[in-house]
């Protein structure tokens, strides 16, 4: 630069300043132009031809998504480096990609309750539900999670995630086999439906406006907590919400996830019964089960209520 010759009335040393300023410039300009602002995917990567698309989310009437039947343009799979077996703690990568196979990277995704990226984990009886959160490795679209199961049988695992190109829920699925001892769902079915439960000292009870439940009616779910001893119940929130419902039917054929209506958290529920609105819609008859998961003291609790749905 020291080379130019001075010209057009600019001495040496205003021209050096001048190409300094312009390659600061440039350098700010190439800056802000290569590194990565956001998602690269459009709402086009999450589109799907025809009817029965995952693509319905009122979220003032939670509906149960049937992630089987429906065509999600999300594609999941699931890597474990050794069979996974009940007790053991396994690492598994959770690989996302669009149907035109790209990759659904952590820049893709909105933070939803706390998390972009929610797992709902059953085993085939339903008995084991386990709600994990994957954290995105180096490699784009693909998230690791620690994953130890507590029975045996083909696992089976819901993503639920908000592509930030779209801003609506988006669900998919995959299955791992487990090996060890299973459940008995045959034990399950025939099992009583019960709306309450009692564990670790506390009653939890799960109350519907009316009975029975009815396939496409929407039902009003009231969920409450006490001590059974009494006093104080040290209900706090969990990922944004003083309790999470997941509703699962016993073909696992997709789920509900309902959050309460009470969505400010600075408005606290009753001290000793804290309860809490929900409301979901089941479009066919069956056996279900409602998993209810809170924070008492610190510490997540996870509470099955096993009910029927008329038809
Ligand atoms: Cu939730």
């Amino acid at each position: 630069m020291s080379q130019l010759p001075p010209s057009a009335g600019f001495s040496t040393a205003q021209l050096r300043q001048i190409s300094v300023i312009t390659a600061v410039a440039l350098a700010v300009f190439l800056f802000f132009r290569f590194i990565p602002t956001g998602t690269n995917l459009n709402h086009m990567d999450f589109r799907v031809s025809g009817k029965n698309s995952v693509d319905f989310c009122d979220p003032a009437n939670p509906q149960f998504i049937p992630v089987l039947a429906a065509r999600s343009p999300v594609k999941m799979t699931l890597k474990t480096e050794d069979a996974p077996r009940t007790g053991e703690p396994h690492w598994v990568t959770v690989s996302l990609v669009t149907a035109g196979g790209k990759p659904i990277a952590t820049e893709d995704l909105l933070v939803m309750h706390a998390k972009k990226l929610h797992l709902l984990i059953t085993d085939p009886t339903l008995t084991e539900y386990q709600h994990v959160h994957p954290e995105p490795t180096r490699r784009p679209g693909e998230w690791r999670f620690l994953f130890t199961p507590r029975l045996g049988g083909r696992y089976r695992f819901f993503a639920d995630f908000t592509p930030v190109a779209t801003a609506r829920s988006l669900y998919a699925n995959a299955d791992l086999m487990v090996e060890g001892v299973r459940g008995n769902l045959g034990q399950v079915e025939g099992e009583s439906p019960a709306w309450t439960a009692e564990q670790g000292g506390y009653r939890f009870t799960l109350a519907p406006a009316a009975l029975p439940v009815r396939a496409r009616q929407a039902v009003d779910l009231k969920f409450s907590v006490k001590k059974i001893d009494g006093g104080v119940v040290p209900l706090e929130p969990v990922m944004e919400a003083y309790a999470h419902l997941v509703a699962f039917d016993v073909k696992r054929s997709g789920f509900a996830h309902l959050h309460p209506m009470e969505m400010d958290l600075s408005r606290r529920p009753d001290a000793t019964q804290p309860t809490l609105a929900f409301k979901i819609t089941i479009p066919e008859a069956g056996r279900y089960v409602i998993w209810a998961q809170v924070k008492l003291a610190g510490s997540e609790v996870f509470v099955p209520f096993w009910f029927d749905v008329a038809p």
